[in-house]
């Protein structure tokens, strides 16, 4: 994360990059749409668009498995994508890169595979306060099958980690951390360097959460030196239901599978099974073979612009966001910490964030509100929800000013 170079290179041309994303040339309730809940999910370019296209125009079979030469094409297709994201985050090894359903899949793979192979009656799980529901519930899930106990590190008024939380919680004891990069509710860039290097002195393993990292800064897995690391494609311009876990070679060799059927396996008999090497032992049954192949389109889409121009340019439409916000009368910005990404929460004095969030996609703004899957978040600052808007580096400044003039709408319609 703190690899962002942020003088931003003038040859990118941010209007033609936005404008590879038809999504956006429509009109929605009658109003140009601007689309500001690209934390939930992000838009796909028309060559992504396309790749899926073409792969089911003329490319499809099922994968790994067949001899004839549509099957070994799609297969290659589809592992091109594995190469793709090695690359992207600088992961040593092919093999340690595990195709899964999404970030919550990934997870749910580490928590149920290593945890029913390591955790016993007393060790501990630290999670923090601020993990979406998929950095808690795997855990709360293991734990009660294991008799491991779960840990919460707690957070500031501003909604960053309170390190000292931290180390008072990490002890021998703890087996795993498992926190999140960057917050989706609040936006923080959690100092996991520092998590990570802490976790292992007192050996304990580290899964991050860089559902909300990944699609907007150079991510170097081997720099960071997490055990695990898991992500969505569809939260960086691929499709729905296909995602990543990074986990380290030695350790997910060591890992039982997670599901059991065709492709994971080596031999079968009634008597006894043995596993297909990595990565396939955590891959069991017919994958999401076009959504894998469309995600490596939007790798490459991702890289003719550059994560660092990404990065910068989102960085810079944050602060202008930041500034135009905090502007407005009666609008309270959930999440001030020092260290943010593209994700900014908000209130309106009197106005149910659900309110709010009707009347301004009335005007063609789409943001989200509630709890964004972390109510333990919510609880904290003692709020139902939240209004939030996430940007995206196809966002430009006239849909920050189309939010603005929204928000003062509804303020209005409100009284
Ligand atoms: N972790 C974080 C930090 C997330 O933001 C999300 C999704 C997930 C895990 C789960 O990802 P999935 O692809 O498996 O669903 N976040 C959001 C959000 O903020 N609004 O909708 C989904």
């Amino acid at each position: 994360m703190d690899k962002v170079n942020t003088d931003i290179p003038t040859k990118v041309n941010w209007e033609e990059v936005r404008a590879q994303f038809p999504v956006l040339r429509q009109k929605v309730n009658g109003k140009p749409l601007v689309y500001l809940d690209n934390g939930a999910s992000s838009q796909m370019p028309q060559s992504a668009i396309d790749r899926i296209d073409a792969y089911h125009s003329h490319e499809h079979a099922n994968v790994h498995r067949g001899i004839h030469s549509l099957s070994q094409h799609a297969t290659d297709a589809y592992e091109a994508t594995r190469e793709k994201v090695r690359k992207l985050i600088n992961a040593r090894y092919l093999e340690e890169i595990i195709y899964t359903t999404g970030t919550t899949d990934s997870i749910n793979l580490v928590a149920s595979s290593y945890g029913r192979k390591y955790f016993r009656e007393g060790d501990e799980i630290l999670v923090s306060e601020m993990e979406h529901h998929a950095n808690i519930v795997p855990w709360q899930l293991i734990a009660e099958q294991t008799g491991a106990r779960l840990k919460v590190i707690q957070m500031n008024e501003h909604g960053e980690l309170i390190m000292d939380s931290f180390y008072q919680q990490l002890s021998e004891k703890t087996k795993m951390v498992a926190v999140v990069h960057v917050s989706n509710a609040l936006g923080t860039i959690n100092p996991i360097e520092e998590i990570i290097n802490a976790a292992h002195e007192k050996g304990a393993k580290v899964l991050i959460d860089g559902a909300q990292a990944v699609p907007h800064s150079v991510v170097d897995v081997q720099e960071l030196n997490a055990d695990f690391y898991a992500f969505s494609a569809h939260k960086m311009c691929g499709p729905t239901g296909f995602g990543i876990l990074y986990g380290k070679k030695e350790i997910l060799e060591e890992m039982p599978p997670y599901r059991g059927g065709g492709d994971m396996i080596d031999k079968v008999t009634f008597e006894k099974t043995t596993w297909n090497d990595l990565p396939f032992k955590f891959e069991a049954g017919t994958p999401p073979i076009a959504a894998g192949v469309g995600f490596g389109a939007g790798i490459d889409f991702l890289n003719s612009v550059g994560m660092d121009n990404i990065a910068a340019r989102e960085q810079e439409l944050v602060d202008y966001a930041t500034g135009k916000l905090s502007k407005i009368d009666g609008l309270t910005i959930v999440g001030t910490a020092e260290h943010k990404a593209s994700v900014i929460s908000f209130l309106l004095d009197g106005i149910h964030p659900t309110d709010a969030g009707t009347i301004l996609d009335k005007e063609g703004i789409a943001v989200r509100t509630g709890h964004h899957c972390a109510q333990p978040v919510m609880e904290h600052f003692k709020i139902p929800g939240t209004l939030r808007a996430s940007i995206s580096f196809y966002n430009n400044e006239d849909d920050i000013d189309r939010l603005v003039e929204a928000i003062e709408y509804t303020k209005e319609f409100f009284g």
